[in-house]
């Protein structure tokens, strides 16, 4: 059989064993795109159900959490732990608090972080987590309790060698920190390297907050200098005003450029003078309101609770929100405005549409399992900080950062030219962290 008939049988026997799961046959589709030319070239990679086993968690753990209010009702939420493959080192991967989680959008993000990590060339697996909890409008005492319930039960799956989570969209420093609290109560140990991103003053690594964002930043400077160009001048647009996002706005503000647009879920905002940082962390951050308060704030600002977010004219675009959050319609006009360069800060923020609609249109477009790594590459330098016993300076850690980030992008680019694509960051990223994860899964027998 001919690889894309091949990679098509492989999809369509996914797609039947993974019945109403569309964001995971979306992740698995988006990587099989990019297999049908390695496997051109090397057959072998689909021999002995290699790919089969790769598309199937090592393990999948669906839990109860049950959970007090602060008016005394019970609630019953769902959590997930999807170890998706720890061939190359312990899983690993960010826990997801929000309505809409449920098991089909976990396997996803574990998919994804399987092969980004893989592509940091660090010594870690894949996997991801979380609940259908949405933390919006609760007291810290109710994000306490549920916390404390959910990882009642998810202790028992993790360790600094087994399963190592951090955070996600929902979980930030303040649910790791209720999290490692149950987590060294139950196991009475002081288990530093269990999770990652805490604070500073507990185990926690200088940069990891800020690492996200800036990891894109560094990655968008490498894409720009590849083609003779820099931040100078350009106007950006990230979507989103959370912890990427933000992020995200002050790396690119250090090195030059303007976001001149952001958004959260309740619409977008615009500021042709830039973005005013402190006003909208004080806003996302510290207050955790809806956006359209940024407007009252900084006058030069307008708010749009309707229409896109994309239909603001820019250079560079960075997604850095959610799932599909940019699809076709967005890229025809973002490409019309004048568009240069698209990076995904989010996991999966572009549709499949779109992300062909940019190929086509010859925009350079990298996806998130290469340009968003910065997280979890921080994450292992935590790991690595938590195992010496050691803490190191925020410039040590963001330089190590940034040199990493560099190396993923030469990754990507040489193998994209390897396989006679130069400039495809997709196929490149796709090709380097497959053939990692494959040869390791080759090399340890049928696992
Ligand atoms: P946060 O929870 O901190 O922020 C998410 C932001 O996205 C919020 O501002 C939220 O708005 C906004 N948002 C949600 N849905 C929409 C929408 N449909 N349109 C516009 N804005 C929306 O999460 P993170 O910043 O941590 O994560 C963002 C993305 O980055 C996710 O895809 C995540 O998987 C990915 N990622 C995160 C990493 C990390 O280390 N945190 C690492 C790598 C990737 P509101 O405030 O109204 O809820
Ligand atoms: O999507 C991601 O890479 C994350 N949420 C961060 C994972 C991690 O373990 O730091």
């Amino acid at each position: 059989m001919r690889a894309a008939a091949r990679a098509e049988a492989f999809f369509q026997d996914i797609v039947a064993r993974n019945a109403g799961e569309p964001e995971f046959h979306q992740a698995v589709s988006c990587l099989f795109e990019s297999l049908v030319l390695l496997l051109e070239r090397a057959p072998h990679y689909a021999d002995a159900a290699l790919i089969q086993r790769l598309c199937e968690p090592e393990r999948q753990v669906i839990f109860r959490v049950p959970w007090q209010d602060d008016l005394g009702a019970i609630h019953v939420n769902r959590g997930f732990r999807v170890q998706f493959n720890s061939v190359l080192g312990p899983y690993k991967g960010g826990l997801r608090f929000h309505p809409r989680v449920n098991l089909g959008i976990v396997k996803f993000l574990g998919f994804e972080q399987l092969f980004k990590n893989a592509l940091t060339g660090l010594p870690l697996g894949g996997g991801k987590g979380g609940a259908d909890f949405d933390p919006k409008g609760k007291s810290d005492a109710e994000v306490m309790r549920f916390c404390q319930s959910f990882m009642t039960e998810l202790y028992r799956h993790i360790g600094p060698d087994v399963d190592v989570p951090a955070g996600d969209v929902g979980v930030g420093v303040r649910e790791i920190g209720y999290m490692f609290g149950q987590h060294k109560r139950l196991t009475n140990s002081y288990a530093s390297g269990a999770i990652t991103g805490k604070g500073l003053s507990w185990g926690g690594s200088r940069v990891r907050k800020e690492a996200t964002g800036y990891g894109l930043a560094y990655f968008v400077s490498e894409m720009l200098d590849a083609r003779d160009l820099a931040f100078d001048g350009c106007k950006v647009i990230v979507s989103g005003a959370g912890n990427v996002a933000l992020h995200t706005i002050e790396k690119v503000h250090q090195m030059g450029g303007t976001v001149i647009a952001c958004s959260d879920s309740s619409g977008y905002i615009v500021d042709e003078q830039g973005i005013d940082l402190e006003a909208l962390r004080t806003l996302k951050e510290a207050r955790r309101r809806s956006i359209h308060e940024y407007a009252t704030l900084v006058p030069s600002a307008r708010y749009r609770a309707d229409g896109s977010v994309w239909d603001v004219p820019c250079d560079i675009a960075l997604p850095c929100a959610t799932q599909n959050e940019l699809d076709e319609t967005a890229a025809r006009t973002l490409v019309k405005n004048g568009v240069r360069i698209v990076a995904e800060g989010a996991n999966m923020p572009t549709t499949p549409e779109a992300r062909r609609y940019f190929r086509s249109a010859g925009i350079p477009f990298a996806p998130g399992k290469a340009a968003n790594a910065g997280g979890v590459v921080t994450s292992a330098l935590e790991m690595q900080q938590n195992a010496s016993r050691d803490s190191w300076s925020f410039e040590d850690t963001d330089e190590r950062l940034a040199t990493l980030m560099r190396n993923i992008h030469e990754r990507c680019i040489g193998t994209a030219e390897e396989y006679g694509r130069p400039g495809d960051y997709v196929l490149g990223a796709n090709i380097a962290a497959f053939k990692k994860v494959a040869d390791a899964m080759i090399a340890l027998g049928i696992i």
